[in-house]
């Protein structure tokens, strides 16, 4: 089966079957909305039950699963991902409109991430404890949970996706997975090499369609014991409140308003870089974009200048062109999103210093330059609500104490980066920033696979992703008492 094409049905793995029969939507390239990438057979209410009845049953098993069993089977999807990084990539670049080299990037990361927990699960460790009793003795244990369900994002169709479902499979759970409805290709990918590494039947599932049935039917089935959840705020309280409802464990990463700090004692072109990057790298359609730049005065006008002569020099275009810095938005929806907060800017003070209108990239695709306000404040809309687009706000700050009490003042807390070259600065906003994630001269986005992620307040809830960490979320503790005779 070719891997895309307008003939290329990408259909649901449910109890180690693909099942192609079903309502169909159509998967198309944002950079050149002619190209039509393939078909995602939309599953039903049913084949949901189904998924979570079929990874129920195989849990009873995979979860004695052996070590050995387990890491080689995670070796070798990551294996496979690695060494087809270019095909995936440029797959995924097609559908999601991310750059070829973010694609690639993303793919290889992808790969990496699977390597990491095939390792993990060899290094899960209990603890063994003496008792208050005379003659007991403790052990603390880590068990799976049990049914995982994984609900991901267009943004990283392959990444995301990844460390959760290599996370859930090394602790011994076993996966029903809902990708995002724009992205099946790069899940039929990633669910083709699964099946390939030796999955046993049910541990791993995959069930395209509409959050408001797929989505829905997971959160409501009884027999999932976990939900993992990345996307949009609303959906993130909706996934919490089914959850609480039936106490199922849960994890949500949600939304940024992610700020970077630039200092008067800024190296001017590490903060230009830092906000180039973090603001419109990846169509700014990352939670942990910097779509806040709160710029001290001395330097404001300089970094202003600098770094509207570096958007000037990025070239926005097709994903899969070499030449292209910037790829389009993901889709119509997004775009109009994007230019509704243009004129909400503009409306409500800021001004608009570059950028910001769709523009025709020679195809028809979903094109448009990013945007930098300035001139604006923290109360304004756009420095408040997550736009998920190439649209940054640049803020005047008196002083560092007022920079961070802004920075701060978010209902969000997932990144936050200063560019300073002040060790005093930059320990006391590593302290201080209310974020899971604190960069210094660095992006706020772009982060490694082997370390936790995650962040606070309205971005964030429940253990953090990746890392050594994720075993919080994907396993439960027990405690024996043995008397020890
Ligand atoms: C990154 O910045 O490299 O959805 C990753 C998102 C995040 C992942 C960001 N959960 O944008």
């Amino acid at each position: 089966m070719s891997l895309s094409g307008p003939e290329t049905i990408y259909g649901n793995f449910i109890d180690g079957e693909w099942i192609a029969g079903g309502e169909l939507a159509e998967d198309i390239n944002p950079s050149d909305t002619r190209d039509i990438v393939g078909r995602s057979v939309r599953a039903t209410r049913v084949d949901a039950d189904k998924a979570v009845a079929s990874a129920r049953h195989a849990f009873a098993k995979w979860c004695h699963s052996g070590l050995q069993q387990r890491h080689d089977f995670l070796k070798g999807i990551g294996d496979e991902i690695l060494a087809r990084k270019d095909e995936i990539g440029r797959l995924l670049s097609r559908e999601e409109g991310k750059t070829l080299a973010e694609g690639i990037g993303e793919t290889a990361r992808a790969g990496q991430v699977f390597l990491f927990f095939a390792q993990e699960v060899l290094r899960l460790a209990g603890e063994k404890l003496g008792s208050v009793r005379q003659g007991i003795d403790i052990e603390i244990t880590r068990e799976p949970v049990g049914v995982v369900g994984i609900i991901t994002p267009w943004n990283f169709p392959i990444a995301l996706p990844s460390w959760k479902i290599a996370a859930a499979l090394a602790y011994g759970n076993t996966v029903v997975w809902k990708p995002a409805d724009l992205v099946p290709a790069t899940a039929n990918a990633l669910a083709t090499i699964i099946e390939r590494a030796g999955c046993p039947r049910g541990v791993f599932n995959l069930v395209n369609g509409r959050g408001s049935v797929v989505g829905e039917a997971i959160l409501a089935n009884p027999d999932v014991a976990a939900v993992t959840f990345t996307g949009s705020v609303q959906t993130g309280a909706r996934v919490a409140g089914a959850c609480a409802a039936s106490f199922k464990k849960m994890q949500l990463e949600m939304g940024g308003k992610n700020p970077l700090v630039v200092l008067d004692d800024a190296d001017l072109a590490v903060a230009v870089e830092c906000a180039a990057n973090g603001a419109f790298f990846s169509t700014g359609q990352r939670c942990t974009a910097s779509s806040r730049l709160i710029v001290t005065d001395a330097i404001h006008d300089q970094f202003v200048a600098a770094l509207i002569e570096r958007m000037r020099s990025l070239v926005v275009g097709d994903a899969l062109d070499p030449a292209s810095h910037i790829g389009p938005v993901v889709d119509d929806n997004q775009l109009r999103q994007n230019l509704s907060y243009i004129d909400i800017g503009r409306a409500d003070g800021a001004r608009l210093a570059a950028g910001g209108e769709a523009f025709d990239a020679g195809r028809p695709g979903y094109y448009m330059r990013p945007a930098l306000f300035t001139e604006a404040d923290n109360s304004m809309r756009i420095a408040r609500e997550e736009i998920f687009g190439p649209v940054a706000c640049v803020i005047r700050a008196r002083n560092y104490e007022e920079a961070l009490a802004m920075a701060n003042d978010t209902i969000f807390g997932l990144s936050a980066g200063v560019c300073t070259t002040s060790l005093k600065y930059a320990s006391h906003f590593k302290r201080n920033a209310e974020a899971g994630i604190v960069t210094v001269n660095l992006p706020t986005a772009g982060i490694d696979f082997h370390v936790p992620f995650g962040g606070r307040k309205g971005s964030s809830y429940g253990p953090r992703e990746q890392g050594r960490y994720a075993a919080e979320f994907y396993t439960t503790v027990k405690t024996a008492y043995v008397l020890a005779g």
